[in-house]
């Protein structure tokens, strides 16, 4: 989306939309200093691949790592704010629900920072990576605690279970309720915008055949073309935090 023209048809297709569809990824949060998951290792992880953590099988092999390595992702997350793209975001859904309408954002992000935002219809497809879930009971807690969550890894529960966090790992299925929530927001939608994701991970990047099936135009907005670039209406390659406000900014 290059052109002044192109670029107020884009806000044009918002301003007319009444029920939007945002999924969100990694590189929505870039700008709050949160690396994206395929860029999330460094120093003593840069041996690692995430996907090679991020699985069932990982934590089997070795809890400690795995927990030790989501509990500093965990801390790093509520280190971090909010940015320009979350809080842009959370004003169009004002916007739209002030016009009888909707934003409904499925994000793939477990950092909870749209709702810190203060966006307010957020469906976490991933989990939340603040909350972590016994594996005997699937009794789950909240940890905003500033601090690790334990000295020695992987942490033991009382009933003889381990704490991991509750996200959703390769190979496990997405958390019913969110996926039948995602379903019937996109359903309703007359607008899907899909922003800073990579678009490889499944179901959440299958949800651009909704807009395609129904006709229902569709947004890219990611600096870099993906591999489902394509399937979109239109792509605004600029970051989410300068592009997003920049449209609210017009829609006043
Ligand atoms: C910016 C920016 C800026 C940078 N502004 N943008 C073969 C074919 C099809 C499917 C499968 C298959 N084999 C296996 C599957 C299924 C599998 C899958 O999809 N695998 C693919 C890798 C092929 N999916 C699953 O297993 C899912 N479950 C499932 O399908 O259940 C049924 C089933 C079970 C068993 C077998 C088959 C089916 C579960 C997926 C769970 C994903 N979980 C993770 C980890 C969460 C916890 C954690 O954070 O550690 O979720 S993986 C990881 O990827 C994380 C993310 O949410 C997710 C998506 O990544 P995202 O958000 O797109 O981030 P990046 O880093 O990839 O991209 C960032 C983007 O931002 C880039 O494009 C940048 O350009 C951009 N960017 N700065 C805007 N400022």
């Amino acid at each position: 989306m290059e052109s002044q023209s192109a670029h107020q048809q884009l806000i044009e297709l918002v301003r007319q939309a009444k029920r939007i569809v945002a999924l969100t990824g990694a590189g929505v949060s870039a700008e709050s200093g949160i690396p994206t998951f395929r860029d999330a290792m460094d120093g003593h992880w840069s041996k690692y691949k995430p996907e090679q953590l991020a699985t069932p099988q990982a934590f089997e092999a070795d809890p400690a790592r795995v927990s030790r390595w989501y509990d500093e992702r965990r801390l790093a997350a509520l280190g971090c704010e909010p940015n320009p793209g979350h809080y842009a975001l959370a004003e169009l859904e004002r916007i739209k629900r002030a016009q009888g309408g909707s934003v409904t954002i499925l994000t793939q992000n477990v950092d909870q920072l749209h709702q810190r935002a203060g966006s307010q219809e957020v469906i976490e497809l991933h989990g939340s990576i603040i909350r972590w879930r016994c594996t005997r009971t699937g009794e789950t807690q909240d940890h905003v605690e500033r601090e690790p969550l334990a000295q020695d890894y992987p942490i033991k529960s009382p009933n003889g279970g381990l704490w991991r966090p509750d996200v959703v790992w390769f190979g496990e299925t997405l958390p019913t309720r969110a996926l039948a929530s995602a379903d019937l927001a996109c359903q309703k939608m007359d607008l899907y915008l899909a922003i800073g994701t990579s678009g490889v991970v499944y179901p959440a990047t299958g949800f651009i055949q909704f807009a395609l099936d129904r006709d229902i135009p569709s947004v890219e907005i990611n600096p870099q073309e993906t591999p489902i670039s394509e399937a979109f209406f239109a792509r605004v390659r600029e970051a989410s935090g300068v592009y997003l406000p920049a449209l609210v900014k017009a829609l006043l």
